[in-house]
């Protein structure tokens, strides 16, 4: 005779298991995988960004809200390939009064980001820095 209660409780304990898998307590310094909310808001005008530099820590993500009366596209650089930070790439098209946050990210870096409509307009660019502290050296000019 088949025993169901007796099935769903290996099924269970194999699962736990499976859980606690992986790299139990150790304390590798990696970035936390949790959701660490909004970290910075960047305000677009029809002036450029207001903030160049906005810091966030790691895995937060960043808010950009277009008040101009005009489209943007805010992306990852650089321009073309849009690679660096692809969790940026989530803001993509914002119409003039939206506001859209990026992926978390995750990498301890400097994100930078550029306005695909206005690519050359350096008004609409920046860098994200993330999970670096006032003491960090700022990172070097991303290629835009
Ligand atoms: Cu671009």
């Amino acid at each position: 005779m088949f025993h169901w209660t007796g099935l769903a409780t290996a099924a269970a304990a194999a699962l736990a298991l499976a859980a606690c898998g992986g790299d139990g307590n150790s304390s590798t310094p990696t970035a936390p995988s949790t959701d660490g909310g909004v970290g910075a808001t960047v305000v677009i005008t029809a002036s450029g960004v207001s903030g160049s530099t906005p810091r966030v820590g790691l895995g937060q993500r960043i808010r950009f809200t277009n008040n101009d009366s005009r489209p943007h596209q805010l992306l990852s650089t650089p321009h073309g390939s849009h690679t660096d930070c692809p969790a940026l790439n989530e803001i993509d098209l914002l119409s003039p009064g939206q506001s859209r946050d990026s992926g978390v990210l995750n990498v301890r870096r400097g994100c930078g980001f550029h306005d695909h409509l206005n690519p050359d307009d350096q008004r609409f660019r920046g860098q994200v820095l993330v999970g670096l502290s006032e003491n960090d050296p700022v990172p070097p000019d991303p290629d835009y």
